[in-house]
């Protein structure tokens, strides 16, 4: 029996990573001293795995940006813009492919499976021929050999790369696979076995997904070529995030090993390996340690779901692992010295999960006994968790279960709102609006930085929020728009905002993860059961409301995306969360609407992500998502308006989920993709109001009223006139002033003139 690990956080126990990277961008410092920096980031990564014991370092897996990115650099897969001349791929050509530059957009980024990372799509170009630019796991590993590690070297899989590009057509895709990507592996795999590798980590993590026959056809052509091309070197097929989708066919595949994920694919993997058995010509690597959450692993379990099934299948060799790559999870619990104990006696972070994943390897190999202190500690520290008081709300359990349909309706049908809603608070066609944050300007996080540090007050800090709120309320009113915001100063992250305030949630000093190249997030930790305590946003949106005669609309996260963008409980269902936090934004929502204000936006950002990963799974999830949003909106008057808003434009196949909502406004991003939207306007109805954003507010580029113009035009075609709103299509918090205001008033010049055209012809 073997330890492994698929990946280690890149970021740094303190963000070194992040800092080193943006200082090389501020040129604070050069080329050489990035490298020089990262280098040592990678030997510390190394020798701490090392020290933990596991005897798989992953190398390679290692990045100055992103994976993905890296695998699509070093098949030279670079757009033209980016005007390549061949050759590895400088590290500016690099960045600009990520960043974008002068003269080049960036390439686009996307959600990374259900997870919150984002990663670079790799894109296929016609006249870009794929080639090796440089064998970067190679290098991983002569540079840790050097080090005196043995490592691993992990490689994004061929069909995974493929399924994550973009730039050819379904019909391509064998081809492209088949002749132009497993050659380019071949030469790779090569020169590591004569480099003197012995395993390599091929990711696959699209083999969870729904594959179809045929796709396994060209799975199973691709790694006979692959294990052929390299005959000494082992591949370990690794798949994560959920259950092997066709198991037998997996198992099949000419490959020396296959990683299974026991934590997120449990049931189907549990039910395969029963069912199916598994080769005993081959490595079994099991999943066995949370790779995405943060609690400590309950050893003793795990070791019995592992007694259960070496009692079924007899493998060539046992690996055990994290079920992904911990770059999901923060570095160190043991820097969280903030939390209440039997909190931080119940975590584990990256370093922790491979400290646990030494003990779990010698209790199954040595036995129970072998380990009996650990197991001790270990299932005291979770008891004394499971037991703390903090954790249970008295009374919410039997609220929830007591709830009945009327709780998720609202009183009137959207039809019947619609004109309730005209009269009391009568808006012009084409209403304008924002999302609802403001520019976090240099003066807001100087404001918020002096609060934290205590060289503020209470008292100074807000006084400074209340004069940011009046003058942007000001400058609402001077663009002209419709529906005002407040901006938002006070918040950071929303989730942890509102985390913040509820109970049943706890916030990390330093429990940073990366999210998309050097920006980071700081999941807050839902520990215990989830209620209202006292009013969240009232005292802002208030305050906004008694400045101004226009409409100021309230602003809330909704349940899935606090849920989405958190690390959860694992004793609790899914949806009995969700509930929870629906039924605390209901108290929130009624709170608002009895302070008078009548428009309140529940945004649900991370819907989209959030989707399992197989289509079996949706309808369970999307039915959660839509009770715990209409929870959370239905018991207001039928004149109060709700609005939500989502980021990502891929909706075509939940749109029946989004007008179940029920929200009286959706706002879209929707910028970089109209055409598509509004095709899937003219194939399947919706009939509430909708806010396609007009304008991308990614980018500090200034829209064309003509472009903006004729992507309402392209819309108004399918969508009708009456139901349609104008706003860009997300937060202005990443935007500078003069931007935000220059860009809103085109957009209200646009909406002016769309009044003028329609109100003739209606
Ligand atoms: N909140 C959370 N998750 C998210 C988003 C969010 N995931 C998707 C998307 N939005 C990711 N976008 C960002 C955008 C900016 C930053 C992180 C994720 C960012 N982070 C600061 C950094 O790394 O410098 C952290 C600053 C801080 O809080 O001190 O800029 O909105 N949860
Ligand atoms: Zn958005």
């Amino acid at each position: 029996i073997r330890t492994g690990n698929l990946g280690y956080p890149r970021i740094g126990s303190n963000r070194e990573w992040k800092k080193h990277l943006e200082s090389y961008w501020a040129g604070k410092i050069d080329e050489t001293q990035l490298k020089e920096q990262m280098k040592k980031l990678r030997r510390q990564y190394l020798k701490t795995q090392q020290e933990k014991g596991v005897d798989w370092v992953p190398v390679g897996d290692f990045t100055f940006y992103d994976h993905v990115l890296d695998t699509a650099a070093m098949f030279g897969l670079i757009p033209k813009r980016f005007a390549h001349t061949g050759g590895p791929v400088s590290l500016d050509t690099y960045f600009a492919m990520a960043r974008g530059n002068q003269g080049a957009v960036a390439c686009e980024m996307t959600k990374w499976f259900n997870t919150n990372y984002h990663y670079i799509v790799p894109e296929f170009e016609p006249e870009i021929t794929p080639l090796l630019t440089e064998n970067k796991p190679l290098k991983a590993f002569e540079e840790a050999k050097q080090w005196g590690i043995k490592g691993k070297p992990v490689l994004l899989g061929p069909f995974t790369l493929l399924k994550l590009s973009k730039g050819y057509d379904s019909n391509q895709f064998a081809d492209l696979l088949l002749e132009t990507l497993v050659p380019l592996y071949e030469q790779v795999l090569k020169e590591l076995e004569t480099a003197g590798a012995e395993w390599v980590q091929m990711d696959e993590p699209s083999l969870v997904t729904d594959v179809n026959p045929k796709e396994w056809s060209w799975i199973d052509r691709a790694y006979s070529r692959l294990t052929t091309a390299a005959p000494r070197l082992r591949l370990l097929l690794q798949t994560y995030f959920d259950s092997a989708t066709a198991y037998p066919s997996l198992i099949r595949l000419p490959v020396h090993g296959i990683g299974l994920d026991l934590v997120h694919g449990k049931k189907g993997n549990l039910d395969s390996l029963q069912a199916h058995g598994f080769p005993a010509d081959k490595t079994l690597a099991l999943g066995i340690i949370d790779g995405r959450n943060i609690w400590k692993t309950p050893l003793a379990e795990q070791l019995k779901l592992l007694e259960q099934i070496q009692s079924r299948v007899k493998p060539a060799e046992w690996w055990l692992q994290p079920s992904c790559s911990l770059l999901h999870v923060p570095v160190e619990a043991a820097q969280e010295t903030g939390l209440r104990p039997e909190l931080a006696g119940a975590i584990a972070f990256a370093n922790e999960k491979l400290d646990e994943l030494a003990v779990l390897a010698k209790g199954f190999k040595h036995g129970k006994t072998s380990i009996s202190d650990s197991l001790q500690e270990n299932t005291d520290a979770i008891k004394r968790f499971r037991n703390a008081s903090f954790r249970h709300v008295s009374g919410l359990r039997e609220t929830l279960a007591n709830l009945s349909s009327e709780d998720f309706q609202r009183s009137h049908p959207f039809s019947e709102r619609k004109q309730l809603q005209a009269e009391s608070h009568p808006l012009p066609l084409f209403p304008t609006t924002t999302i609802g944050s403001f520019p976090q300007s240099a003066d807001v996080r100087r404001a918020r930085r002096k609060w934290r540090a205590g060289e503020w007050s209470e008292e100074q800090y807000e006084s400074f929020l209340r004069d940011e709120t009046a003058r942007w309320i000001g400058i609402q009113e001077e663009i002209g728009l419709d529906v005002l915001v407040h901006g938002e100063f006070e918040r950071t992250d929303m989730v942890e905002y509102f985390s913040d305030k509820l109970d049943g949630y706890s916030k990390t000093a330093n429990g940073w993860v990366q999210s998309y190249g050097s920006r980071c997030v700081k999941p807050p930790i839902i520990h215990g059961d989830v209620a209202f305590l006292s009013p969240m946003t009232v005292k802002e949106s208030v305050y906004a409301q008694s400045l101004t005669d226009k409409k100021v609309k309230g602003m809330l996260t909704g349940p899935t995306t606090m849920i989405r963008w958190s690390f959860v409980r694992d004793d609790l269902p899914v949806s009995e969360i969700s509930l929870q936090i629906g039924y605390a934004l209901r108290k929130e929502v009624e709170a608002l609407e009895k302070e008078g204000i009548g428009i309140i936006q529940v945004d649900e950002p991370a819907l989209r992500e959030g989707l399992p990963l197989k289509q079996i799974d949706w309808k369970a999830y999307l039915e959660q998502a839509v009770q715990s949003f209409r929870l959370a909106t239905s018991s207001v008057q039928p004149d109060t308006q709700i609005h939500t808003h989502m980021c990502y434009s891929e909706f075509h196949d939940i749109i029946e989920a989004i007008q179940a909502l029920d929200a009286d406004v959706i706002s879209i991003e929707s910028s970089r993709s109209h055409g598509e939207l509004v095709r899937s306007f003219e194939e399947k109805t919706y009939t509430q109001g909708i806010g396609l954003g007009i304008y991308d507010i990614h980018s500090p580029r200034i829209p064309e009223e003509e472009e903006m113009a004729r992507t309402i035009e392209r819309a108004l075609r399918v969508l009708p006139p009456s139901l349609f709103w104008i706003n860009p299509d997300c937060g202005l918090k990443t935007r500078n002033e003069k931007e935000t205001v220059e860009s809103l008033v085109r957009m209200i010049q646009v909406a002016h003139r769309l009044r003028e055209q329609w109100n003739e012809t209606i």
